[in-house]
């Protein structure tokens, strides 16, 4: 079993590799924008394409394997995660940040087996950096061994966040609530790249001390979270238990210190979650 997931490995890293290609080329051309949920929740013809070209392969070379993909779950496939080995994809993370030209976008593919991420792969394909971990076996960016930071003083620390995409007065009030009492733990800065999944990367490879964000989805953590725990950081939930991937909500620090300090200042909220039932 354990080369199958190492060639399932190589096999997203290769994916990957190509999509990016794909969101390179487009970020040449126009970039058609649709919206989703509301008229802040992007997605473009290349999100959808690119999504389209990682299944399509993964599906060629395992056709037992199920997917949960930002595009498909859009569309209207289920959102669940069960014990079968699933590839949870973000064909784009950052898709404002493509639309925009702004320089992080990253292809995030995490895989999971009886509801444990076994590996994850990050593609910032701007930078051209490929982050990748195994379960147990170490992070990686572009094949070398990434770490944490090894800061515990808080007041030392880069944090990073995201506002996300709802614009309700309550949500946003909670969201700059909890920012304005991070900021003035003090800390030395508060940062965002625009993606969910380049943020774990910079907690994962020691810039950041700790990345926090109430709102994201499973797609856009799953990779992630493997990549910030091989490198020796700690996932939480906002509410200081353990990590929920469906719940849409993260604390991901280098250090349960850090961690832990920074789910005291934040104001908890429970968006719908990722499997809920649809509504009719
Ligand atoms: C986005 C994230 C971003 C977060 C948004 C959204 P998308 O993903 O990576 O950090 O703030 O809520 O989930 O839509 O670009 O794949």
């Amino acid at each position: 079993m354990a080369d199958l997931w190492q060639n399932a490995m190589d096999h997203g890293v290769a994916l990957a590799r190509r999509a990016g290609e794909v969101v390179r080329e487009a970020l040449l051309t126009d970039r058609e924008v649709m919206t989703k949920s509301c008229s802040v929740d992007l997605v473009t013809q290349t999100d959808q394409k690119v999504e389209q070209l990682i299944i399509q392969s993964v599906r060629e070379k395992y056709p037992t394997h199920r997917f949960i993909g930002e595009e498909s779950v859009a569309a209207g496939e289920a959102c669940v995660l069960t014990d079968e080995p699933t590839w949870i994809i973000d064909p784009i993370d950052g898709t404002t940040n493509f639309v925009h030209a702004f320089p992080f976008v990253a292809i995030s593919i995490g895989f999971s087996v009886k509801k444990q991420i076994e590996f994850g792969v990050v593609y910032s394909c701007l930078e051209d950096k490929m982050f990748t971990a195994r379960r147990g076996k170490g992070a990686f960016c572009n094949g070398e061994a990434i770490q944490v930071s090894g800061q515990t003083d808080v007041h030392q620390s880069i944090i990073a966040t995201e506002f996300g995409s709802s614009r309700e007065t309550d949500v946003v009030d909670k969201i700059f609530s909890s920012l304005r009492k991070v900021l003035c733990i003090p800390v030395h800065g508060v940062r965002g790249a625009g993606t969910a999944a380049i943020n774990m990367c910079l907690v994962a490879c020691g810039s950041v001390e700790a990345y926090y964000e109430t709102g994201l989805h499973v797609w856009d953590i799953a990779a992630g979270a493997v990549i910030v725990t091989e490198a020796g950081g700690v996932l939480l939930d906002t509410e200081g238990g353990a990590l929920d991937l469906m719940s849409r909500r993260i604390v991901a620090a280098n250090s349960r210190i850090i961690a832990e300090r920074i789910v005291k200042e934040i104001d908890p909220f429970s968006p719908t979650r990722d499997d809920a039932p649809p509504t009719l």
